[in-house]
């Protein structure tokens, strides 16, 4: 069954891989699954006909015959329980693997989105600067958490899994705050993840697109 996938027509990073299609991609490509893109702009995003696959008008979406999906999490959780390679087999491995997919969405991405909001949409609030690093702050104490636990190992349980593709998809967006550079270990497992041939096919995949080029699938 082709899998069908939405992304941004031009995400506003420039093709930096921090759209969320970029998971996506990198989930599919790490289970060797192909699929194809639709591109949609932001204004057909919010129209009626995305809005039936996506009730909030978001990127990125995933339809599989008669089956569409939305939120990055369901979607990578829905591709790896169907193909091999992103889940272990054991069911407590695989019981904690999902456990890291959840806490990268519910836990660590939270704090990291606020950044997001603080420094672009609330940059002109009166407010803003001593907001600001009380949101890096909460992000700081997240990231000493995570790095403790992860401590040398190469990756949060074991071999990788769904739960690290989506912790170093959520980390990704830190890069450019300087804050990941501030915990080693967390920095060498990010570029880890990025070392995936899987990552490089999804991030060359997505800057492609945004780069002008034909998009791949
Ligand atoms: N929780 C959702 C978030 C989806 C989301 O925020 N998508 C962004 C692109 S990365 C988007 O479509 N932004 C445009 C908008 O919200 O209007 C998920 O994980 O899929």
């Amino acid at each position: 069954m082709a899998i069908i996938i939405t992304a941004f027509e031009r995400s506003p990073d420039g093709g930096k891989g921090l759209a969320r299609d970029t998971r996506v991609r990198w989930a599919l490509e790490e289970v060797g699954q192909p699929y194809d893109v639709r591109l949609v702009s932001f204004r057909a995003m919010k129209e009626p006909a995305h809005r039936a696959l996506h009730p909030f008008g978001q990127i990125p979406t995933y339809e599989e015959g008669d089956l569409t999906l939305f939120e990055t999490g369901a979607i990578v959780f829905h591709i790896a329980e169907r193909h091999a390679g992103l889940l272990p087999d054991e069911a407590n491995a695989r019981a904690r693997a999902i456990t890291w997919l959840f806490a990268a969405l519910n836990t660590v991405e939270p704090p990291i989105l606020e950044l997001t909001i603080a420094r672009i949409l609330e940059r002109d609030k009166p407010w803003s600067k001593e907001r600001l690093p009380l949101v890096e702050d909460r992000i700081r104490e997240r990231l000493k958490q995570l790095s403790v636990r992860l401590g040398d190992a190469d990756w949060l349980d074991g071999a990788f899994s769904v739960g690290d593709l989506m912790m170093v998809s959520v980390l990704l967006r830190l890069r450019a705050s300087g804050i990941l550079d501030e915990f080693s270990n967390l920095a060498a497992y990010v570029a880890r993840g990025e070392a995936r041939p899987a990552y490089k096919r999804a991030f060359d995949a997505q800057l492609a697109v945004n780069t002008g080029k034909l998009p791949t699938g």
